[in-house]
């Protein structure tokens, strides 16, 4: 399991950080999302053999929201 800190833009409720939360918690292979509006960022704990930085983004996307970075 790896963890990682994604930098989230256009959120601007908590309406987005569920939907945020969601598209990347429906991801195979991601074991927990916890998702801030203030800073906006995303901790996501996935396995690295099964989901990676371009599902994240394909995801966040999806849902409406983009993906600027990642620490
Ligand atoms: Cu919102």
């Amino acid at each position: 399991m790896k963890t990682t800190t994604l930098i989230i833009t256009g959120m601007t409720c908590q309406m987005c950080v569920k939907h945020v939360t969601r598209a990347l918690e429906d991801l195979t292979g991601v074991s927990e999302v916890q998702v801030e509006l203030e800073p906006g960022t995303a901790v996501v704990t996935y396995d690295s053999n099964t989901v990676g930085m371009q599902a994240f983004e394909n995801a966040v996307s999806e849902a409406g929201y983009q993906i600027t970075g990642s620490a």
